[in-house]
């Protein structure tokens, strides 16, 4: 890969100009913040001549184009993420040495983009890297959120919610573009009228909001490619005009504003819960629309006939949530650019694809027609011809099987369901590792998939190993360079090399010693965020993901409770000590994720303040578990918990980055669990508990009655009884006992132990016995955890992206040449 050049004295010369211009300072007044703020700006303007030259070689060109449209991205920190990948970091860090700043404390200053919840939105940001990476023309098509994920703090146990002010400072890297604005109408009515015998659909009485595009680089790396995340900014079309006195264009004026401002102002931070709210259907729309105009008009300005624009353009439905783009490419082909239905729906059914990320039922979108049609007159409309269109092909494939019309229909009791939407009118509809593919084909979508095979595919997700090896990791990326070069970086596989060295004992020594002091990076992160001394050569031992209860931190605590129980009554007892770490954001409504963020910072609590265990257990609970700090996590573990009910996680994306990093997994046969133990082998991972298919027949026959575990299982019925007899809240002893009624009583779908928790607590415990043993053995674990990286090679984000191209997108590879 070409090495861009770096021009020291210029880059030198340039944070400083910034600092006296934004700041009217010189560099030694200026605060760190503003320092950030200078380099920002001194990185965009090094990124600019590429940027540009990227955009004329498209135009020039005219590459398809992949739109990856998507409610979330989280994008985390750009400063050194966009150094990395422009292959300056290095020479960076030692510029600003010279004039007296740390690279690594500037990085620290900037807030992470957390415009998404969790693994979804983080697989769009994984995404973009690698698709400028591979030289893909692609945009990433979001909004532009005042706040982002909310901060959280941890007060007295509990999680608070902080909004997010993430553009408080401003940001550095984004470029606004008023002139590509667009206008986009919700509301009042539809009016037919006949225009020389073509029915014309005028949306009238609506009101109508501005939809402004701000620019973010995604730079590829080493490679001159510059992509754009372009995120929506909302604004009023007419702001307020004072001397207008009018009361009813007054009032307009008033509600303008304030659908502007409301509707970008805060993601929603519910991960895979449907709340239904009309706001958020809202920002479907603005975003989708937008983003729609914005791909036809790109493609008019090269090209007359409408009716190839999929030749051109593909748009990647991130989970159901753009699923709107379906009916508003229909209307602009049909209302604006005057198509009949049938070449539309050619159009509309060759460009758009949609990407499945869940069988969780509470996480599918389905809106009140009511709340549909009243928002989106004209897209209902068009819905509703898709769907009886749809209904009348049931039908005639399916006749008399009313139950099929039932299942399958796209409008049913009421509802507007999105992904029936989104699989009718996609050319692709892809799962996100191959167990979940195959359970979306054999159970949730099996009459779908019956009826249109051809449109189903696999893409086992991927991360981009720059940011979570090369900048989270450099410890460990520079010696892996060391050991296979630095190929790696763009391709993955050859990391396999390591797998020379796994049995040389220099190497194993070299690699535990870097795992060591990132350990110790780690132990003083905990120490200066939660005060916690945390012993670096204990086992670290760590969840981080949202709090969920498929995802089963609650099992976690309750094999942490259980542990402690065997130390208090086996004093003497042999233990490896072991340090339990989570990190773990919980939706602001979901009162039974909140309530198991208290558990464990109650149970951290006691165990980390009983001198008598001689500190071989310790729980942390890390506070705002975020992308940036996650790097760091990663980097310092040991054992990676991947231990949700099988069959419930789609794939998961941090059982990758902690394999990269050279922890073992400790798993069920879940998501991409099941593709990580096929590449590394089962003897180097531990994995427990009931398969998919056990968990789908159980729940089948309605499910298991945990109180016979309760009953003959003294361990189990201990910790148990520990949450309710106050244990852990002797000032409120009944504090924990939802959690413990939804174990024994009821946890939802009418049943106890809905995600069979108690069910695989056994098999569980055993595993983590097997791991404590593992780790006994420092030259097999050295090994194993060595062996893990060497085998993540399939996990990069570039051979999924790859694979998206090949098999759906069929995009055409992209050079960009700088100028001299
Ligand atoms: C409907 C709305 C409330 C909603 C919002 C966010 C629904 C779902 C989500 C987020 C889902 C999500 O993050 N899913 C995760 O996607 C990852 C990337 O494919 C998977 O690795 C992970 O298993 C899955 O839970």
């Amino acid at each position: 890969m070409a090495k861009r050049l770096f021009n020291k004295e210029f880059f030198i010369r340039s944070v400083k100009y910034n600092v006296r211009t934004l700041f009217r300072k010189e560099i030694e007044e200026a605060t760190e913040q503003q320092i950030f703020q200078a380099v920002g700006y001194a990185v965009k303007d090094a990124i600019m001549d590429a940027w540009i030259a990227t955009q004329k070689e498209y135009e020039k060109s005219d590459p398809k184009i992949v739109y990856y449209m998507s409610m979330e991205f989280l994008m985390g920190r750009a400063l050194g993420n966009n150094l990395i990948n422009l292959t300056f970091y290095d020479e960076v860090k030692e510029a600003l040495e010279e004039i007296g700043l740390d690279l690594n404390t500037i990085e620290d200053q900037e807030p992470d983009a957390a415009l998404g919840n969790g693994g979804l939105g983080r697989l769009a940001a994984c995404f973009l890297d690698s698709l400028a990476t591979l030289g893909y023309a692609a945009y990433g098509c979001g909004i532009r959120y005042r706040y982002g994920m909310f901060k959280q703090q941890i007060v007295d146990g509990y999680q608070v919610e902080v909004p997010d002010m993430w553009l408080k400072n401003g940001n550095p890297f984004e470029l606004r573009r008023p002139e590509y604005a667009k206008t986009v109408k919700f509301g009042g009515y539809v009016r037919v009228e006949n225009r020389n015998g073509r029915n014309m659909f005028i949306q009238e009485g609506y009101q109508s909001v501005l939809a402004v595009p701000v620019d973010l680089p995604i730079v590829g790396y080493g490679n001159n490619v510059i992509n754009t995340l372009r995120i929506w900014d909302a604004e009023a079309i007419n702001s307020f005009e004072l001397d207008r006195f009018d009361k009813g264009e007054y009032e307009k004026a008033v509600e303008q504003e304030n659908l502007a401002r409301n509707l970008v102002e805060v993601l929603y931070p519910n991960d895979n819960h449907m709340a239904g709210k009309e706001l958020r259907l809202k920002q479907q729309y603005f975003f989708v629309s937008a983003s729609v105009q914005e791909a036809i008009a790109k493609y008019k300005k090269k090209h007359s006939d409408i009716r190839k624009f999929y030749e051109k353009a593909t748009f990647q439905l991130n989970d159901t949530h753009p699923t709107v783009a379906v009916a508003e490419l229909m209307r602009i082909l049909m209302d604006e650019e005057g198509l009949e239905w049938d070449e539309a729906w050619d159009v509309t059914t060759k460009t758009c694809a949609y990407t499945n990320h869940t069988i969780m039922a509470e996480a599918l979108e389905k809106w009140p027609i009511e709340l549909f049609s009243r928002l989106l007159p004209r897209i209902y409309q068009i819905v509703e011809e898709i769907n009886r269109r749809f209904v009348n092909q049931i039908q005639e494939q399916y006749p008399g099987n009313y139950e099929k019309v039932k299942k399958m229909a796209i409008i049913m009791d009421g509802q507007v369901k999105m992904a029936h939407l989104a699989i009718v009118a996609g050319y692709s509809v892809n799962g996100v590792a191959r167990l979940h593919t195959e359970i979306l084909k054999k159970q949730e979508l099996k009459d779908f998939y019956e009826m249109m095979p051809q449109k189903f595919n696999n893409k086992t997700n991927g991360i981009t190993q720059r940011r979570f090896l090369l900048h989270g990791n450099p410890l460990l990326a520079k010696w892996v360079t060391a050991h296979v070069g630095d190929e790696w970086i763009t391709d993955l596989p050859k990391i396999k090399e390591l797998t020379l060295y796994v049995d040389d004992e220099k190497a194993q020594h070299e690699f535990m010693n870097i795992k060591y002091q990132n350990k110790v990076r780690l132990a003083k992160y905990i120490k200066e965020h939660n005060n916690i001394d945390v012993d670096p050569r204990s086992i670290f031992d760590v969840q981080v993901k949202r709090l969920h209860e498929y995802k089963r931190q609650l099992m976690n605590i309750l094999h942490v409770m259980y542990l402690y129980n065997q130390i208090k009554e086996h004093p003497d007892m042999d233990f490896y000590p072991r340090t339990f770490i989570f990190g773990a954001k919980a939706a602001a409504g979901y009162m039974r994720a909140k309530l198991t963020i208290k558990l464990i910072n109650s149970v951290a609590d006691v165990i980390n303040n009983d001198a008598s265990i001689n500190g071989k257990l310790k729980v942390v609970f890390i506070e705002d578990y975020r992308v940036s700090n996650a790097e760091w996590i990663f980097a310092a573990a040991d054992v990676s918990e991947q231990i949700s009910t099988a069959s419930k996680e789609a794939s998961g994306t941090g059982n990758m980055k902690f394999m990269l990093n050279g922890a073992v997994t400790l798993g069920t046969m879940d998501g991409a669990n099941v593709e990580i133990v096929e590449e590394v082998g089962e003897e180097n991972a531990f994995i427990f508990g009931m398969s998919a298919e056990e968990v789908i027949a159980l729940e089948n026959q309605g499910g298991y009655d945990p109180s016979q575990l309760f009953n003959t299982d003294q361990d189990i019925r201990h910790v148990l009884m520990q949450l309710i007899n106050g244990e852990y809240s002797p000032n409120d002893p009944e504090r924990f006992r939802e959690l413990y009624n939804a174990l024994l009583v009821d946890g939802g779908y009418n049943r106890p132990d809905p995600y069979f928790i108690l069910k695989d607590f056994r098999s569980y415990a055993e595993a983590q016995k097997r791991v404590e043993a593992a780790y006994r053995d420092e030259k097999g674990w050295a090994r194993m955890a060595m062996l893990n990286v060497a085998h993540a090679g399939k996990f990069t984000s570039d051979r999924t992206i790859q694979e998206y191209v090949d098999d759906i997108w069929k995009l055409d590879k992209v050079t960009v040449e700088l100028p001299e």
